[in-house]
């Protein structure tokens, strides 16, 4: 597939006995289309098994959406979710299949701001305005969505969204003591019996312990992209991993976990033989902040069309979604529930208070990632991440890291003054 003749494929009568509104998606497939082959398919020296992942996007809106309705159609559960505390493990015993429905993109951002304030998080703008728009073929797709009370705006948000589309929120603590952690284990307990009702069938443990060992897999396999990435020169770029990370959010477990795999092969060679996608006086940055959802590329792009390279991303949509195991020696129901919450547990999303593991972790991650400086990405409205930018910071400044702090939307309007801010940090980096 070359830059000009790259096209995500049209498939517009599955669209429409979807409900969709489908001459102004398919406008949108094309953009996206035309998106993709500029900044992705135009990258020097890209890992041949990318081919795999480039399909993913050409197929996004069509042959996996079969899949989903393959599987509702034999009763399996198809669940929406919105962020990495869905315990996912439990869909998949049943058979079933998560998809990530955060938005990315400013496409879908008018339609909520039909409904919605304006002056609240673009993700949430983003997804909810798929739906009201009848935009997106997995919204249309799913039996119910799985929302949380981790922010403000998406608490409030699920409960119009629930007019829209079956929603099921769990209660996300806020703190984790003991008494939290108790409070967790219950609406893991809730979420499956959500997921058992969706199914008419009963989890066991055997599916349950099959379940968590794909999904380990999974986080396995990306942390083996992520360490590959922390060779000099990079082996993959910054915007590559970040799809790749994106794409794990919606392809079938199993075939995906091959796939990285098969690429981290790949990688392993070209790290032995010295190969990268930039030379290795390239800077090298490391993006903490909130997550990334599909297609929001825009920080990736500009960093490394400044000829530098992302080596590693603090986020939901990578490390936070994949650092922690669940521990696979359980075999009874209850021990496996309480596994699956010991390790959501973990997870070090600054909707906790406090939350100074974050701190720690982020600085864990950049220095194994061998990058040399942090670009902290916050999207507008969003409190929790840009309050708790403050430690950050001041660690970074501790450890005399060089530091650039971004807060945007998905609207292209301030590309301009991100590329110069950005091209000067570059600079410092330099040296
Ligand atoms: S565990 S980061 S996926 S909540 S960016 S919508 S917090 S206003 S995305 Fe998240 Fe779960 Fe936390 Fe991860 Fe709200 Fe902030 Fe928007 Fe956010």
């Amino acid at each position: 597939m070359s830059t000009e003749n790259f096209t995500v494929r049209p498939y517009p009568e599955m669209w429409a006995a979807l409900e969709m509104d489908v001459p102004r998606f398919d406008k949108a497939r094309q953009m996206l289309g035309e998106v993709y082959g500029k900044l992705f398919l135009s990258q020097a020296n890209r890992p041949q098994r990318m081919t795999y992942f480039d399909e993913m996007i050409a197929e996004i809106f069509g042959r996996r959406v079969e899949e989903l309705l393959a599987a509702k159609k034999e009763g399996r559960p198809v669940v929406g979710t919105f962020c990495v505390y869905i315990p996912g493990e439990i869909v998949v015993a049943a058979g079933g299949i998560c998809v990530g429905l955060c938005g990315g993109s400013q496409g879908s951002v008018p339609d909520a701001e039909k409904i919605l304030p304006r002056n609240i998080c673009p993700m949430v703008k983003s997804a909810y305005g798929f739906k009201a728009g009848r935009i997106c073929p997995y919204f249309q797709a799913v039996d119910f969505v799985y929302g949380e009370t981790t922010c403000d705006a998406k608490k409030k948000t699920w409960e119009l969204l629930d007019r829209l589309v079956p929603t099921h929120v769990m209660e996300i603590p806020q703190m984790k003591r003991a008494r939290d952690r108790t409070m967790w284990l219950e609406e893991v307990r809730d979420f499956k019996t959500k997921v058992e009702d969706v199914c008419q069938a009963t989890i066991s443990a055997d599916q349950l312990a099959g379940a968590i060992r794909v999904i380990n897999d999974k986080r396995r396999a990306l942390q083996r992209l992520t360490a590959l990435r922390a060779a000099n020169p990079a082996p993959i770029s910054g915007k590559d991993a970040l799809l790749i990370e994106q794409i794990a959010f919606y392809d079938e477990p199993v075939r995906f976990v091959r796939e990285v795999n098969l690429l981290c092969d790949e990688l392993d060679q070209r790290v032995k033989n010295l190969e990268g996608v930039t030379p290795d006086s390239a800077p090298r940055v490391m993006v903490s902040g909130v997550p990334m959802a599909l297609p929001n590329w825009k920080v990736h792009n500009l960093v490394e069309s400044a000829g530098a390279v992302v080596v590693g991303e603090e986020s939901c949509i990578d490390s936070r979604y994949f650092k922690d195991l669940i521990d696979e020696k359980e075999t009874t129901m209850d021990g496996q529930l309480e596994a699956l919450t010991d390790r959501y547990m973990q997870i070090d999303c600054s909707c906790f208070t406090p939350n100074d593991e974050r701190i720690e972790q982020v600085l864990k991650e950049y220095r194994a990632s061998g990058a040399r400086g942090m670009l902290h990405y916050s999207l507008q409205f969003c409190h929790t991440y840009n309050t708790e930018e403050i430690k950050i910071l001041e660690a970074c400044e501790k450890e005399k890291i060089p530091y650039l702090s971004i807060e945007s939307d998905y609207s292209p309007e301030d590309v301009g003054q991100l590329q110069t801010r950005i091209e000067a940090f570059l600079e410092q980096i330099r040296g």
